[in-house]
């Protein structure tokens, strides 16, 4: 490791609060004693899930990325504007970086980044690197589930305003209570000056969004599968990965994308003293993709006590960024 990256990493003060195995087990075992079963999708991002949706987010039908760097790209000088100077970004997630690294750059003046990432891998290596690229930026990881409550690590030099970042509509990962409770959350964190950037995959075409969901090459059939191999290897869970299929179906009534894993056939999966029984054919639920319109956003926020103030599409409105402050 050469001295920059040793020192950007030292001078990143990690605060750990990952989940234990235990929380995994409990969480699994209350999925799958549910009817129908699920599994939470969170659990997808150990090491290999984070990987597999990197390289799902290079597949030619996954145009979500794609499309929200450009348009991040294309008006950052416009939400540069709208957020004002000298905030504290405050990141829930944190992914490979590459939007961050563009917000950083474009706002003006920003005192300080904090990912709240579960992922500890994923949180080290965005820090580190962004640590050594925005070297005016103090960097205050925290290592957390962003679901649960977290107090933020305070900034060196006093911020201007609170900026939460939520891009990559991971919002539509989460069911709508779910939502509400994650975007109070976010205005307890922005307070009553600040303000959250949230990018949003807008309700389309059917066959586009069934597209990414299930690209060719199998990308995301195996990220979909990954999540049974870390919970044989974290839980200790008998699963046989071959026993299960991947199946994404957008439900246009309710503008989402279900993910599914099919039980291939009849079968007893274990976790300690449990078993759960699989039909041949039998469905377990394992993400939602929630997509949006307009008016199905403005009235997510304002549930949660924000309203937004101001929205911006790609040219083809297939995603969204949109910016709210309390209400
Ligand atoms: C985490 C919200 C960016 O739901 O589109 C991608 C996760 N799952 N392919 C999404 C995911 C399957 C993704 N986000």
């Amino acid at each position: 490791m050469n001295a920059a990256i040793a020192r950007a990493r030292a001078q990143a003060a990690l605060t750990d609060l990952r989940p234990q195995p235990d929380d995994i087990a409990a969480d699994a075992i209350a999925g799958l004693s549910a009817a129908p079963k699920t599994l939470p999708s969170k659990y997808f991002y150990d090491a290999e899930g984070s990987r597999l949706f990197e390289a799902i987010t290079r597949q030619p039908e996954y145009y979500l990325t794609r499309v929200e760097l450009a348009l991040m790209e294309a008006q950052m000088a416009s939400i540069a504007q709208a957020v004002g100077d000298g905030v504290h970004v405050v990141e829930f997630g944190s992914g490979s970086g590459r939007k961050t690294e563009l917000l950083l750059d474009g706002l003006q003046a920003p005192v300080a980044y904090t990912p709240i990432e579960i992922s500890r891998t994923a949180l080290m290596d965005s820090v580190t690197r962004l640590g050594q690229e925005f070297s005016d930026v103090q960097m205050l990881p925290v290592c957390a589930d962003f679901t649960r409550p977290v107090s933020l690590p305070r900034a060196d030099r006093p911020a201007q305003r609170t900026l939460v970042f939520f891009p990559g509509s991971t919002l539509g990962n989460f069911s709508d209570d779910e939502a509400i409770r994650l975007l109070r959350s976010m205005r307890d964190t922005m307070g009553d000056d600040g303000c959250a950037l949230i990018g949003i995959d807008l309700d389309k075409d059917p066959a586009i969004i069934e597209a990414a969901y299930n690209d060719q090459a199998g990308v995301t059939a195996a990220f979909t599968l990954n999540l049974l191999t870390r919970l044989n290897r974290e839980i200790g869970s008998d699963f046989e990965i071959d026993g299960f299929r991947h199946r994404a179906v957008y439900a246009r009534e309710r503008m989402r994308i279900e993910t599914m894993l099919v039980s291939e056939r009849a079968q007893t999966v274990r976790i300690g003293e449990h078993a759960f029984d699989f039909g041949a054919g039998e469905v377990m639920h394992v993400e939602i993709s929630q997509k949006y319109t307009d008016a199905s956003f403005s009235a997510l926020a304002a549930r949660a006590g924000l309203r937004v103030t101001h929205g911006w599409n790609d040219g083809n409105d297939r995603f969204g960024l949109r910016l709210l402050q309390p209400a």
